[in-house]
């Protein structure tokens, strides 16, 4: 049997064209089930269905496969016990840092002002301010970030932006662009070894959807 360990929302919406072309059907649409754990038109592949920040641990500790992760999500995770083998090219944006409308973020950077970050990518961004010299206090946020330079909770967030609306409908900039972010396709080590035939085939398969071959 070969686990697949999918995210609800923008990467499932997404992944489950891909899986398809690679001859995966999900046997209910996880959007319309509250099932957990959902079949496919393979007998020996299921689709499990986590949260997006818990699929790298789901296939890290080999509970499943295969997942589908954001690249923020791996980067903030670290990756240890995963192969990257795919990116897919799907779910895409860019981690970006943004203020409000109005602060001079440059300015205080200039100044070595210490500035307030929320994030909920608190070791993605530490790196990236530790790489440039910028002395930063790092809050944890699980949600919302923009709130937080809004209501003096922070001087920055640093989030995902795909259109950019969601900070122009907070009276938000983006000043800074950390990386750009795809989802890809991890593995976990040890399945890779052990179910090296079906999972190559697998990715094999999926990869040729990505190049829309
Ligand atoms: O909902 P849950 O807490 O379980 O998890 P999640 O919210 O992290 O999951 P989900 O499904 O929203 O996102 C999963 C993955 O999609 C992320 O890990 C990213 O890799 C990818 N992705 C791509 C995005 C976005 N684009 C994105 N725009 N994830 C979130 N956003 C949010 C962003 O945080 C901001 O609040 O959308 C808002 C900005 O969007 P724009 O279009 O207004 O710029
Ligand atoms: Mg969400």
């Amino acid at each position: 049997m070969i686990s697949i360990a999918l995210s609800k929302g923008r990467i499932l919406d997404d992944t489950l064209p891909l899986i398809k072309a690679a001859g995966i059907v999900a046997s209910e649409h996880p959007d319309d089930s509250r099932k957990l754990i959902i079949g496919t038109s393979r007998a020996d592949v299921r689709l499990i269905i986590v949260r997006a920040t818990d699929v790298p641990t789901y296939v890290q500790y080999g509970a499943a496969d295969l997942g589908v992760a954001g690249g923020d999500v791996l980067a903030e995770h670290g990756g240890e016990g995963l192969y990257q083998p795919l990116d897919l090219g799907i779910a895409r944006c860019r981690l970006m840092v943004a203020v409000r409308d109005g602060f001079d973020y440059e300015h205080a950077v200039r100044q070595g002002a210490r500035l307030r970050v929320a994030t909920k990518y608190l070791n993605t961004a530490r790196e990236h301010f530790a790489a440039k010299g910028v002395h930063v206090d790092l809050i944890k946020l699980y949600g919302s970030m923009e709130l937080a330079p809004l209501t003096g909770l922070a001087d920055a967030i640093v989030d995902l932006v795909s259109t950019g609306s969601t900070l122009k409908a907070n009276h938000l900039v983006a000043v800074e662009e950390i990386t750009q972010i795809s989802a890809r396709l991890v593995v976990n080590q040890a399945a890779y070894k052990l179910k090296r035939a079906v999972i190559q085939s697998l990715l094999e398969a999926v990869a040729g959807a990505v190049r829309g071959v």
